[in-house]
């Protein structure tokens, strides 16, 4: 009796991975006709190993990448990634001008009250997340300076195809 009460309270400490987290997952509406929306969210990674995340899909949406903003010489551009590694005990917030899910090909106008399902897959297997879209300048999470939409009108695509501009 003793020995299989050990051996059951040892179980979890070995099987019991700390899994992601997802905090303030929303998208911001787009202007009307713009048939691109970015993916906003905090991943938090309480685990003792790096969350390396590999890819984004949604049923809801044809094409999903995985993005980073970045300005080089003072033009902003996003440039898909193959991978984001967040490592052990840290968060990444997903936001305006950094990392984000774009969504692009969008065949309907996003309203508040929508919403799209995402799953990204990662190390730790697929993660699902609902993300609503919200009014821009609503989004949870922005502590003050939400630059308006001229933002993302600036912005230019690394791999510039016809029509999907940004
Ligand atoms: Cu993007």
């Amino acid at each position: 009796m003793k020995f299989s009460l050990t051996a059951l309270l040892m179980v979890p400490t070995f099987a019991l991975a700390e899994l992601p987290v997802i905090s303030d997952a929303h998208i911001v509406q787009p202007p009307p006709g713009t048939p691109v929306a970015g993916g906003f969210f905090t991943i938090s990674n309480p685990d003792d190993e790096a969350l390396v995340i590999t890819g984004v899909s949604s049923a809801d949406v044809a094409r999903v990448e995985l993005h980073l903003s970045a300005v080089v010489d003072d033009v902003a551009t996003m440039e898909e990634q193959e991978e984001i590694v967040i490592p052990a005990g840290t968060a990444l917030e997903f936001k305006r001008g950094s990392y984000h899910v774009m969504f692009i090909g969008l065949e309907t106008q996003l309203a508040p009250g929508d919403e799209i399902e995402i799953t990204i897959e990662s190390n730790t297997g697929p993660i699902e997340v609902n993300l609503p879209v919200v009014a821009p300048g609503t989004a949870p999470g922005h502590h003050g300076s939400d630059q308006a939409s001229t933002h993302e009108s600036a912005v230019q695509h690394s791999d510039d195809s016809p029509g999907q501009s940004h």
